[in-house]
């Protein structure tokens, strides 16, 4: 049973199983008066959360690199920044990438529900067999009170109006899923004064659509959004509400309102060894305008797209030659690795003179991470260690600023 590996399907598994969120998805297409744009979508997350927003080739490379590292990854997510359905193309492709380099991972996704009438069939083709719809409510004078707006097939919908499409759209879309064996798990943000009371009525319905799961979920209030003065619904309060509910169907007690770049177990939040935009790429591209000098960058990267290999690690440079202008790859080398492992670190002097020598006569090398005592040895050479964690491209752009800044550095202490 493919629940029996989802960690937020079973809490069993979540102290065994990891997922992981891919952030592809920024937009989207309503306005909930819990929410400020500026942060992660609060159905999903905690507020105040800002997660970076990733391309599907980014996100599929990233898939990669945390497979790799991390143990028991059975689940690849798609929770925001914005909303999964209000960015179908890039979803879906995201997924698409990923399913044809792993054919066992588990795919889920989370939604406000709004689209699912126009890609509920697309999901179900895909296979994805989990996914969550936040819930608040059935009854639209409710609904009025908690979206601003709805902005749905070009026009925008307030009031009563935008509530009833919601929930009209939502009911739609969870009965298709259900029918064609989704498990559907249902999160409900609990807002006292405005849906507190109505919150049994809306797991009720769900048990007889099918659903799964409910998972009843607090006010944050976020800096910013309509509600940010309300109060914050305590863990007490929620519990209560998770008891009475517990009468009609299961709930979900084990809840992080996790970040839409989330990587990890669900208590040990590991996304900030994952990032994939360690330098913002605008700051890159402001340093390195108008130096005009040409340079030669060793370059360390697994698949040559992405600046992710440790010095230490590679077996292979890269070579690429340009300004600010642009960089064009001349070659490959191989080199002896550096290093084979923390305790053999600094032990083998052949194999460092090795990678030091094959790429001696380049300006710097651009790598994921570089010890200090390779630092020093390169820069003995003349060669300057950048350390980045992003794409190849915006990498050689940062390395011109950095080498521009480094080289005058070191004129300046050397003459
Ligand atoms: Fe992510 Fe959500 Fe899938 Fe889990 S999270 S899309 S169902 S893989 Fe899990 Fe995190 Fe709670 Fe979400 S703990 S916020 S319920
Ligand atoms: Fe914000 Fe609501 Fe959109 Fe989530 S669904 S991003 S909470 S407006």
């Amino acid at each position: 049973m493919e629940e029996s590996k989802h960690p937020c399907y079973n809490a069993d598994a979540h102290h065994k199983y990891a997922r992981m969120h891919l952030p592809v998805a920024p937009q989207c297409n309503i306005s909930c008066n819990y929410c400020n744009r500026k942060f992660d979508c609060v159905n999903e997350s905690r507020p105040g959360v800002t997660s970076e927003v990733l391309t599907p080739e980014l996100a599929s490379q990233k898939f990669s690199w945390v497979k790799e590292n991390i143990e028991n990854l059975s689940v690849v997510g798609i929770a925001g920044p914005g909303d999964a359905l209000a960015n179908w193309d890039v979803t879906r492709k995201s997924i698409e990438l990923i399913k044809a380099k792993d054919n066992e991972i588990i795919f889920c996704l989370s939604t406000n529900g709004l689209m699912l009438p126009h890609y509920a069939a697309e999901l179900v083709e895909l296979g994805i067999k989990h996914i969550t719809v936040t819930v608040n409510c059935l009854d639209p004078k409710i609904g009025a009170q908690l979206y601003k707006v709805v902005n749905y097939q070009g026009q925008s919908y307030t009031g009563i109006a935008a509530a009833e499409l919601m929930i009209r759209n939502q009911l739609e879309g969870i009965s298709y899923l259900v029918a064609h064996g989704v498990l559907v798990k249902i999160n409900i943000v609990m807002v006292k004064g405005i849906n507190d009371q109505h919150i049994p009525e809306v797991v009720k319905k769900m048990k007889e659509l099918g659903v799964f799961i409910t998972n009843i979920m607090p006010l944050i209030p976020a800096p910013g959004s309509a509600f940010e003065k309300f109060p914050q619904t305590s863990m007490k309060e929620i519990n209560e509400m998770r008891d009475l509910c517990q009468l009609e169907m299961q709930q979900m007690r084990h809840c992080k309102q996790c970040r839409a770049d989330a990587v990890g177990l669900l208590g040990n939040d590991r996304s900030n060894e994952f990032r994939m935009t360690k330098v913002e790429p605008e700051k890159s591209v402001l340093t390195y305008q108008n130096s005009g000098k040409q340079y030669k960058i060793a370059v360390t990267s697994k698949h040559g797209k992405l600046v992710d290999q440790h010095f230490g690690h590679a077996t292979e440079f890269i070579i690429y030659q340009g300004n600010d202008k642009g960089f064009t790859l001349v070659e490959k080398r191989q080199a002896e690795q550096y290093c084979s492992g923390i305790s053999e670190c600094d032990s083998d002097e052949g194999r460092k003179n090795a990678a030091i020598q094959a790429i001696s006569d380049c300006d710097a090398v651009l790598t994921m991470r570089i010890g200090y005592h390779g630092q020093q040895r390169l820069l003995e050479q003349g060669i300057v260690s950048v350390e980045y964690c992003y794409t190849v491209e915006e990498g050689l752009s940062y390395a011109v600023g950095q080498l521009a800044m480094k080289k005058s550095e070191l004129k300046g202490r050397t003459g």
